[in-house]
């Protein structure tokens, strides 16, 4: 391109000569003539022709192929993205409950840290959708407002209420057997949880119907305490009563994750409480101890029980209620009429 031109390639500078052979006064690309460009190129109809062939001169032949991922790697992926995602491979949906402030984002932050890093023991980092969402939340640069979705969030997820969750993506290569999974993980506000709990308002958590694996996220430190112990322990019991019942007897797995490990090391008694708390509301749960932190590194590495908890996710499912259990008929016995006489 000349400095009078804006036509890539052209030299009239130096040769006097147009490259789209138009006399160089009245060619519309020449910067002096730009003012005049409009009527010049009026005035000049054949002009026009040639100048509509030039704009495509150096263009790729060929349109660029859409292969490319439809999601917008810097957030979130919505709901849509996320059946997107399932329609073309295998996820699996974990769903996140626990209070505000137990450390359910702290758990994503620490297992993206710790992947990212190549020490999520027994795991690789293989994908991710969603890399700068991870980013965000490793810096804790995502907050939620009130239990308000983040506005990215929101714009991004499309949905009419604005409450829908946003999900982190991620694919991990097992390295023992070179199993791939990939996980579905929503970050979503505590709020979402009491309010389940205290009301059984369940609109927005609708996609825990899909969860193979939930985690209750617990602090540790209430836990611990013995003031607050008893009032937390009954609340799993409720939750759990409240996800029967939203999931409509769906099997899927539960586990209940205690964080603060550093501070509180989980006491079995107290386990055993929440199990048999669990028991007394018909649920039934692994309980894994996690500091996705850590106050005493030296003690309790932060990142702490982060791989058992993804070994039980991505473990496999539970087994399936037994649809009709099979009963071996008496010789000439009606079985079918006589099971519908028992029901
Ligand atoms: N020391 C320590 N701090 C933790 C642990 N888990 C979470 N936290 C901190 O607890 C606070 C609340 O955690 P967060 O993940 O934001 O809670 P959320 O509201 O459930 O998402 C944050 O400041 C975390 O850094 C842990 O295991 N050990
Ligand atoms: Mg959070």
């Amino acid at each position: 391109m000349s400095s009078s031109c804006r036509f890539d390639g052209c030299t009239v500078d130096e040769t006097g000569v147009c490259a789209l052979e138009r006399a160089p006064l009245n060619c519309s690309n020449r910067i002096s003539n730009e003012a005049a460009g409009a009527t010049s190129a009026d005035a000049q109809d054949g002009d026009e022709a040639l100048s509509g062939f030039g704009d495509r001169l150096g263009a790729p032949v060929l349109d660029q192929p859409r292969g490319a991922s439809a999601f917008t790697s810097s957030q979130t992926l919505g709901l849509a993205d996320l059946n997107a995602l399932m329609a073309t491979r295998y996820v699996k949906v974990v769903g996140i409950l626990g209070d505000p402030e137990s450390g359910k984002t702290a758990c994503l932050a620490s297992l993206y840290l710790l992947v990212s890093h190549a020490k999520l023991e027994g795991w690789s980092f293989a994908d991710s959708k969603s890399l700068a969402a991870f980013e965000d939340i490793a810096r804790g640069a995502r907050d939620w407002n009130k239990g308000k979705a983040p506005e990215q969030m929101t714009v991004h997820t499309e949905l009419a209420d604005d409450h829908g969750p946003g999900f982190l993506h991620l694919r991990l290569v097992r390295r023992s057997d070179g199993r791939r999974v990939d996980l579905a993980l929503p970050d979503i506000p505590g709020e979402w949880t009491q309010a389940l709990v205290n009301s059984a308002q369940s609109d927005r958590l609708d996609f825990m119907k899909s969860a193979e694996t939930i985690w209750i996220v617990l602090d540790g430190r209430s836990l611990a305490d013995i003031e607050k112990r008893h009032g937390l322990i009954a609340r799993v019991g409720q939750l759990a009563r409240r996800l029967d019942t939203m999931l409509d007897g769906r099997a899927f797995r539960l586990l209940v994750v205690v964080t603060h490990q550093d501070l509180h090391v989980l006491d079995p008694n107290v386990a055993h409480r929440l199990q048999a708390e669990l028991a007394r509301h018909g649920a039934e749960a692994e309980i894994v101890g996690v500091a996705p932190f850590s106050d005493k590194p030296n003690e309790v590495p932060a990142g702490f029980g982060i791989a058992d908890l993804i070994n039980l996710t991505a473990g496999k499912q539970p087994d399936r209620p037994i649809f009709w259990r099979s009963t071996e008929p008496a010789e000439s016995s009606r079985a079918y009429l006589k099971h519908r006489r028992d029901r």
